[in-house]
């Protein structure tokens, strides 16, 4: 269990329909199941007093993140559709970050690259979380080798104590245990794995 206080964040990752609704268009699979696991995060980080901050991938219908524009991906989380849209049971009570919403390609809620340049820039996340005094976060939601690596992967880059909430991610296992090597990935950056319930 992780132990909440005013200097620490939940970082709740892209729980959007496309991710999370088995009838998504990039559907992880029990991505659903995360829902209820990182409500009671959401609660038990809002009853401490920490901040709670929503990324949401936001990409405009043509993009050369998705593979029929020259990228991997099935067409996904497109700007104000349904699947972009956050999962209807998910508890939404704080800033919200959203990523691609140029074109940019990217999978941390701290960073999107320039698509042709491949150019790094920054979101507002890191300027929320210092301007709140926040030096612990603790991320969760979806994709667990996708967003959620990387935003964890920058935050303890960025300086930030940074836990992954282990019951509160699922994979999108593109490849057969690419989640399990995320979590590796993560654990020797120095993330630590904790329970968002006992
Ligand atoms: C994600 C693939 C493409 C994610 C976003 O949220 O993990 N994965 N875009
Ligand atoms: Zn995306």
């Amino acid at each position: 269990m992780i132990r909440w206080d005013e200097r620490t964040a939940l970082l709740v990752v892209d729980v959007q329909n496309d991710f999370a609704d088995p009838a998504g268009g990039l559907s992880v699979s029990g991505g659903d199941e995360v829902v209820p696991t990182v409500n009671a995060a959401i609660a038990a980080a809002e009853a401490a007093g920490a901040g709670v901050l929503y990324t949401q991938d936001w990409h405009p219908p043509e993009t050369p993140h998705f593979a029929r524009d020259g990228g991997i991906w099935p067409v996904h989380c497109v700007q104000d559709t349904w699947g972009a849209a956050f999962h209807p049971q998910l508890r939404v009570s704080g800033e919200v970050v959203r990523k691609g919403t140029g074109g940019e390609d990217g999978y941390s809620g701290f960073t999107v690259r320039d698509p042709a340049s491949g150019h790094p820039s920054d979101t507002l996340l890191e300027s929320l979380l210092r301007d709140r005094g926040v030096t612990t976060v603790a991320v969760a939601g979806l994709a667990t080798d996708y967003c959620v690596r990387a935003t964890a992967l920058d935050a303890v880059q960025r300086g930030f104590a940074t836990f992954v909430l282990i019951d509160a991610v699922r994979a999108v296992d593109l490849q057969p245990g690419d989640g399990a090597r995320a979590f590796e990935a993560m654990r020797r950056a120095g993330v630590r794995s904790a329970r968002a319930i006992p």
